[in-house]
């Protein structure tokens, strides 16, 4: 192994005063030293002889003799031909550009514009507001008070230094600062994203995306909200498709229903997807409570209102037959280029 140390501590001696007047002698040191003959490669080869117990040292100390020549090969091609110069030789410039990988856009946000541009030519604005709410805003004021059961089923996160606080469940609380702030007529939809403390699987996680509407004026009706909402369905899936609402229960609208619409898969018939009964739900929506309208102090008796909530991961499954929740978070690109839009 001595003999070896020796003639690497050589071979470096004879690198480091080798001087190049030319790109012929630095071509000639790669051969020499670099080539597939060349000496670092013999050296290289000498690893079968060395001791197991010393292969690690030589390992190190024959990559630095490699890394040491190929420093030199590089300061050689550099003074020899001029760093600028090599570039300039090297690039065909007749080759075409290299394409840049232009991104698309989320499938959660393609369909939240278009829900959104569907409302807007209804004349709804558009309000955002903040992710961390209080209870307030996220539940007492959409007639939820502490102790009421529907409670249970928006169990969300609650932030260490202030447990007052807590990541909103529903973008309700964006209307309710809307609400505060402004008088009817009120006609709004509010886009978000929304928390739930669930355990992640391929139907639930612990957070989502919603769009909510509200729409408060004197003489709102429940046919009112059937209208808008059936056009909305027509706008975003097709003339073709039916509609149907179903009786239901949220604490913040009274009544309250469920909206079907029938099967995109099945036309009707019945498959996996409806669960062979033909239809699929989509939203839910109702007239708005008078006692959310009390607590903003709105005239119950003056003014009514209907409001709607949907899953944007719900219209986009339907639209696009996408089957696990997971999918729109874990920036798979092979997911996600699948998706395109004009905006
Ligand atoms: C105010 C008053 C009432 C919003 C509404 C729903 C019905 C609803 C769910 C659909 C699927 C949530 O994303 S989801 O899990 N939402 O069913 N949301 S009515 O009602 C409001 C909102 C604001 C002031």
């Amino acid at each position: 192994m001595e003999a070896l140390l020796q003639q690497i501590e050589n071979y470096k001696k004879e690198i480091t005063v080798y001087e190049a007047a030319d790109a012929e002698a630095t071509e000639a040191f790669r051969i020499k030293y670099l080539g597939t003959k060349g000496i670092v490669k013999a050296i290289m080869g000498e690893m079968k002889n060395v001791p197991n117990d010393q292969k690690k040292q030589f390992g190190q100390l024959l990559n630095d003799f490699k890394l040491f020549t190929e420093e030199k090969y590089e300061a050689l091609k550099l003074s020899t031909t001029g760093g600028a110069q090599t570039a300039a030789k090297e690039i065909d410039w007749s080759l075409p550009g290299d394409s840049f990988p232009v991104g698309t856009r989320h499938p959660l946000t393609i369909v939240r514009n278009e829900i959104v541009s569907i409302f807007k030519r209804l004349g709804f604005a558009v309000a955002e507001g903040p992710e961390i709410e209080d209870d307030w805003h996220n539940f007492g004021a959409m007639n939820l008070p502490e102790d009421h059961p529907a409670r249970d089923m928006q169990d969300t996160f609650y932030i260490n230094q202030n447990p007052a606080w807590l990541l909103r469940t529903h973008t309700s609380s964006v209307q309710a600062r809307v609400m505060e702030k402004q008088k009817p007529p009120i006609r709004v939809i509010c886009p978000g994203r929304v928390y739930r403390n669930e355990t992640i699987s391929a139907r639930a996680h612990c957070f989502f995306h919603q769009v909510e509407g509200l729409y408060i004026d004197e003489n709102v009706s429940f046919a009112d909200l059937k209208q808008t909402l059936y056009f909305f369905v027509q706008e975003m899936f097709g003339k073709d498709v039916k509609v149907r609402f179903r009786p239901s229960y949220f604490p913040f609208t009274e009544p309250s229903a469920e909206m079907d619409i029938s099967c995109l898969i099945c036309g009707g018939d019945g498959c996996n997807v409806c669960k062979h009964t033909g239809w699929v739900e989509i939203l839910g929506s109702g007239m708005v409570h008078p006692k959310v309208l009390e607590n903003f102090n709105i005239d119950a008796n003056k003014y009514t209102g209907f409001a709607f909530g949907m899953g944007v991961e719900r219209i986009c499954q339907l639209k696009y037959r996408v089957n696990d929740l997971r999918l729109y978070s874990q920036n798979d690109v092979r997911f996600l280029k699948q998706f395109t839009s004009a905006v």
